[in-house]
């Protein structure tokens, strides 16, 4: 019956969208997922009135990478963001030219914010204002690259600014507060579109190192601060959905939900958990890459269930566009798939992603995954639906499909490369982040 529906009801509906995308939050980090230590409950409830992905990719291992292929539905390597992260002396950001997923809705007619860390360029010409969203308040990069949390000993030399639209309106904001304060101006942004269409993009900067907690949530969970700093997070993700129901919008809204890479294993305790996934953040293991992954639109997207196809962070934008009833341009070429077959719960949907290439947090092509099986060059060959933890390398029984697989990378690779566009640089600096 959904799938009789699906065509006119969405070609109407036109969503309003909310995608979270917090930083750092491994596979395991949800209680919805298993964790018996860290209580999400506004999290589990979006997923049992929606669908929860649990075969979902991130473009990269590392935030920018990551980020740029959320916005534009890219490999990063497409868009030349793939070579790690946007430190605070950079000089260069994701291409004006590229057509982002704000771009895109506002375009449509859509009010667009982005309301938390950006991180994809913070010269002048490079930040969200620039790239497609009318209003931005958060932080540009990561909370990291901030006098007090570099090098002990020996003080990193860049400031965390806080901006609203351009500019810079505080410097080393009080971390306990920052995801109070993206939600806040979430929540005024979505109050104030009231009777207009908006895209709501809320890049939490938690659970990133360092971790910081309000006094609300510090000492709450028994998994320590990383925990609270998740019950924060999953606390204020239930403010903006109980705005939603204040504003009666919950039915008109699609709510994603999902982390930006997995979590950061070396901070031991302070890092999060992948739960049976191998490694982290900054690895091509399942855990760096595979993410939670929640979606909502309530009559729209079938509650509680569980899609296990292979869905990425790239097919997005393609999917929201659909929704939206947004053509999509024919240039520039994306990477991403349109999926609300499966968003939709069409009976026997599969997934359109034939391959998933693996990039290092570098940007070197380190892998594929072809139907069940993931082939990582310098570790081995998997099958990842039986071997969900990659424990099992089965290159020496299975030659031919390391080759093929090998060729096919390579092949995909090369089409990549050969079409990538450009990055922007910018000589002037909007502020002066040294100290
Ligand atoms: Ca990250």
């Amino acid at each position: 019956m959904l799938a009789t529906l699906a065509a006119p009801v969405f070609a109407q509906a036109r969503p309003n969208v909310v995608l979270f995308f917090t930083d750092d939050q491994g596979y395991g980090d949800l209680s919805g997922a298993g964790n018996p230590t860290i209580h999400t409950p506004h999290l589990d409830a979006l997923a049992s009135g929606g669908m929860k992905l649990t075969q979902f990719y991130v473009g990269s291992p590392v935030c920018s990478p990551s980020r740029a292929a959320l916005l534009t539905g890219c490999y990063p390597k497409r868009v030349s963001m793939h070579r790690h992260v946007i430190f605070p002396e950079y000089d260069y950001g994701l291409h004006t030219d590229e057509i982002t997923l704000a771009d895109l809705l506002r375009d449509a007619g859509y009010r667009t914010g982005c309301f938390g860390k950006w991180h994809l360029g913070h010269r002048p010409g490079l930040l969200p204002l620039d790239q497609g969203f009318d209003r931005f308040a958060g932080v540009p990069y990561s909370n990291d690259m901030s006098q007090f949390h570099r090098k002990k000993g020996n003080k990193y030399p860049h400031r965390l600014p806080w901006i609203e639209d351009r500019k810079v309106v505080e410097w080393e904001p009080d971390q306990r507060l920052l995801t109070r304060r993206s939600t806040d101006a979430a929540i005024e942004f979505i109050t104030a579109s009231r009777g207009e269409r908006f895209f709501c993009y809320v890049p939490y900067s938690m659970p990133h190192i360092p971790l910081y907690a309000s006094k609300e949530f510090e000492g709450r969970s028994p998994r320590g601060l990383y925990g609270d700093v998740i019950e924060e997070i999953d606390a204020n993700v239930g403010r903006v959905i109980a705005t939603l129901e204040e504003l009666e919008l919950t039915n008109d809204t699609l709510v994603l939900f999902c982390s930006d890479n997995g979590p950061w294993l070396p901070f031991k305790e302070r890092g999060g958990s992948a739960g049976p996934l191998r490694g982290g953040k900054g690895s091509n293991w399942e855990g760096g890459q595979r993410v939670p992954c929640i979606v909502s639109w309530p009559g729209v997207v079938p509650a509680g269930r569980v899609c296990r196809e292979v869905a990425t962070a790239m097919d997005v934008l393609p999917t929201i566009a659909r929704f939206a009833g947004s053509e999509l341009a024919s240039q520039p070429k994306i990477d991403g798939h349109d999926i609300s077959t499966l968003l939709l719960g069409k009976a026997g949907a599969k997934s359109p992603t034939e391959t998933f290439l693996y990039y290092t947090a570098k940007g070197e092509l380190a892998g594929i995954r072809r139907g069940p099986w993931k082939l990582l060059f310098e570790h081995g060959l998997f099958h990842v639906e039986r071997d969900i933890s990659e424990q099992w390398d089965r290159r020496k029984s299975s030659r031919e499909l390391v080759a093929e697989l090998t060729a096919l990378a390579k092949d995909r690779d090369a089409e990549i490369t050969a079409n990538m566009r450009p990055t922007r640089k910018v000589d002037a600096t909007l502020f002066d982040s040294a100290r």
